[in-house]
């Protein structure tokens, strides 16, 4: 006889709580999602975060998809959740209009900010604003090369502005050849690359500020994986297998 595994039962095994949905900025999903196998949509090569593909969904489970980059192997297919902000449906009037103003977001190229490498989620860069397309941008970070590059929009919870290392007292990584990496001055800065700062950008929900955990390392790692983390549950409201933990 197969006994379903719990979560409920795990916890009191455990004697562990379960970290609640407040602290988590993705919500349950409302509806069940309409993609299915076939359809054609644009978004984030994951390899290649500065770059927006061609894309089929191959596989639909629960409100993940697995999406394939039209003419390449299989073996580049990625997951994501039907809600992810790195896919786009195709939009025949936007495409390819590369905007040096957005519409809704206010970012604008030259712009500069402090970003999460999201290869190096450890670090939070001095980066800028590399390109606008409706209300997503591209995030670069400054003297580095465009591999580190990714979109996001004004939601991402990897991006803050100028000055929010120091708020937070923690460090920030100067641009690469910077002549005093440990003593960086934002002002200076701006005013040698004659260079403004992002205004609008919304600042990390409350809740993921104080987090899931007070150890400064293990927050900024959180952060980088925050839209793969779900509250329990989860998998179960959307339709998704959970592994269970071995034994
Ligand atoms: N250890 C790496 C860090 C690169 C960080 C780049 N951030 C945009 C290196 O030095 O190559």
């Amino acid at each position: 006889m197969v006994i379903s595994w719990s979560w409920q039962q795990y916890l009191n095994e455990q004697k562990a709580e379960a970290a609640p949905p407040t602290l988590f900025t993705q919500s349950f999903p409302s509806r069940r999602t309409g993609f299915r196998l076939g359809m054609k949509l644009e978004g984030v090569d994951p390899l290649h975060p500065s770059m927006f593909c061609v894309l089929t969904v191959a596989e639909v489970i629960g409100c993940r998809l697995r999406l394939h980059i039209d003419g390449y192997s299989e073996c580049y297919d990625f997951w994501v959740n039907a809600d992810s902000a790195d896919i786009r449906p195709y939009k025949p009037v936007c495409l390819s209009v590369h905007l040096s103003v957005s519409q809704g977001c206010g970012f604008r190229v030259g712009m500069k900010l402090e970003a999460v490498d999201r290869k190096n989620p450890g670090l939070v860069c001095v980066a800028s604003v590399a390109d606008v397309i409706d209300d997503h941008f591209l995030v670069h970070f400054d003297n580095w090369d465009d591999t580190y590059d990714y979109w996001c929009d004004s939601s991402s919870p990897y991006i803050h502005p100028v000055g929010w290392c120091e708020e937070q007292g923690r460090p920030l990584t100067a641009p690469q050849g910077h002549p005093n990496p440990e003593g960086f001055v934002w002002e200076e800065y701006l005013q040698e690359t004659g260079s403004t700062h992002s205004g609008p950008i919304k600042k990390l929900p409350v809740m993921t500020d104080s987090c899931l955990c007070p150890n400064r390392e293990i927050h900024t790692k959180t952060t980088g994986d925050l839209p793969d983390l779900h509250p329990v549950g989860w998998c179960q409201r959307s339709g998704h297998p959970l592994e269970p933990p071995p034994g």
